[in-house]
């Protein structure tokens, strides 16, 4: 299967590379993604490392002064009416040298560092002259990627615990999670908007697949308080209605620290200040989001101070730090073996995004159940750091199986594995070149401190 599937990614990304980037999807996702691009760059990093360092500087290119990296980069040449919602809705205004109407103002989980750190460490497979570029782009983006840290713990720990919060479900990446429900609950829904501004989403995907009217309508309102707001941090729990600490979120905070104190030894900086917050928001994970009863991490509230009632794949997502102490370890891993959520000896599939067992568990419905590749490449990851090789390869051996057998889709059905979303999603693509290539377990930077 390696050769075709092989073949069948490289095609995926060749098809989805528009205009200097790349986007996650043609029809539903017509701009650029900042999560997405650093998913997409760690398999770029075998068949196109260029592209990998364009997509980044694409990325990077619109970076707030504040150190914010946009969750959506948007791209001129694709009409309004393409993507919903467009740039004239977030309304953003030109800053640096970018006209108004670049970007949201919104984030994503920080995965750039990780994936930066990826790509440098396959040039040596393409030569010396690539690793000098490598090293170059390490060189440009190393400060940028240090300001999007810098942000995220500074404007963005509304909490104060140390932990960084998002102002939007579409901040997580996992965008209609039943880990947003308890807090999702408290913020009003006008269905008015839905008549005022069409959901474009649901003119080119099944309805039944994505996030419901209700979830939409909170959706849009959010972005217009954050925007009323001037896309400001200040006090935000007094004033915005979601502020809620993930704690996939902030694994990859930790993660990107981590990455980042190797890419400062490459560039010549001091990669202790990064071990040092990587270890500070480790231990605020371990001290804030994890639930003793139930032994699982989950998401909290700032507003209330509650953690979220619900089991989901966001929980078991610290794995991938190095840091993590051996007792959350094994708790994670014996929740991934759980019926709940089933490790492919179980299941013969890859992890999916909700507890299986729940009674509002929904095969289809997006982040609230189906199987998502990035998720389970980063699982894969945290069991590898950790020791668990076989757990790791099984894990391994059913996404290529499943993307093999279904092909390149957004995410899949958790009972029958078939392809649901788009059908020629780029992370996927990208994330199953990576998956062939690499066998190898991630040395974290703590390990060799
Ligand atoms: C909103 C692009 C993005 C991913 C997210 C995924 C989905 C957007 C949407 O698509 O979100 O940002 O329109 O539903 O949930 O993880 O980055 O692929």
């Amino acid at each position: 299967m390696s050769s075709q599937l092989w073949q069948s990614a490289a095609a995926v990304l060749d098809t989805n590379w528009a205009r200097g980037h790349m986007v996650p999807s043609r029809r539903l996702y017509p701009h650029q993604w900042s999560w997405d691009a650093a998913f997409i760059a760690v398999g770029l990093a075998y068949v196109n490392p260029q592209r990998a360092w364009a997509d980044l500087r694409n990325l990077f290119g619109a970076q707030w002064p504040d150190g914010r990296v946009p969750h959506i980069v948007f791209d001129p040449a694709v009409a309004e009416g393409d993507y919903f919602p467009g740039p004239g809705f977030w309304d953003v205004p030109a800053y640096a040298d970018r006209p108004a109407h670049g970007s949201t103002g919104l984030v994503q989980p920080p995965m750039h560092a990780v994936a930066a750190w990826e790509v440098y460490r396959r040039a040596t497979g393409h030569g010396a002259a690539a690793v000098a570029a490598a090293r170059d782009e390490l060189g440009w983006l190393y400060p940028r990627l240090c300001a999007q840290q810098e942000y995220l713990t500074g404007a963005r720990d509304a909490g104060g615990r140390g932990l960084v919060s998002i102002v939007h479900p579409w901040e997580s990446g996992l965008d209609n999670s039943p880990s947003w429900d308890a807090a999702m609950a408290a913020v009003p829904a006008d269905l008015s908007l839905l008549q005022r501004y069409a959901r474009r989403d649901v003119q080119v995907a099944d309805i039944t697949h994505r996030p419901t009217d209700t979830d939409y309508a909170r959706y849009i309102g959010l972005v217009q308080s954050y925007r009323a707001g001037g896309y400001d941090d200040a006090g935000l729990a007094a004033w915005h209605g979601f502020v809620v600490e993930c704690p996939a979120f902030n694994a990859i905070v930790a993660a990107a620290d981590h990455a980042l104190a190797r890419i400062a030894e490459v560039v010549g900086a001091d990669p202790a200040p990064h071990r040092e917050r990587a270890r500070r928001v480790t231990a605020a994970v371990v001290a804030h989001l994890w639930e003793p009863a139930s032994r699982t991490f989950r998401s909290r509230d700032v507003r209330t101070g509650e953690l979220s009632g619900r089991r989901c794949v966001n929980g078991l997502v610290p794995l991938m730090l190095p840091g993590l102490p051996r007792e959350h370890v094994v708790a994670i891993m014996a929740e991934a073996e759980s019926e709940r959520f089933g490790m492919p000896s179980l299941s013969g599939l890859p992890i999916p995004s909700y507890d299986r067992t729940a009674a509002d568990f929904d095969s289809y419905r997006y982040w609230r159940g189906p199987i998502w590749i990035n998720i389970n490449w980063l699982l894969r990851r945290g069991m590898l750091l950790h020791g668990y090789e076989a757990q790791a390869d099984e894990l391994r051996t059913a996404m290529l199986r499943l993307i093999h057998r279904s092909g390149h889709y957004e995410y899949f059905h958790p009972a029958t594995g078939e392809g649901i979303g788009e059908p020629a999603f780029s992370w996927t693509a990208a994330l199953a070149l990576d998956l062939l290539a690499d066998r190898t377990a991630p040395v974290p930077a703590a390990a060799r401190a």
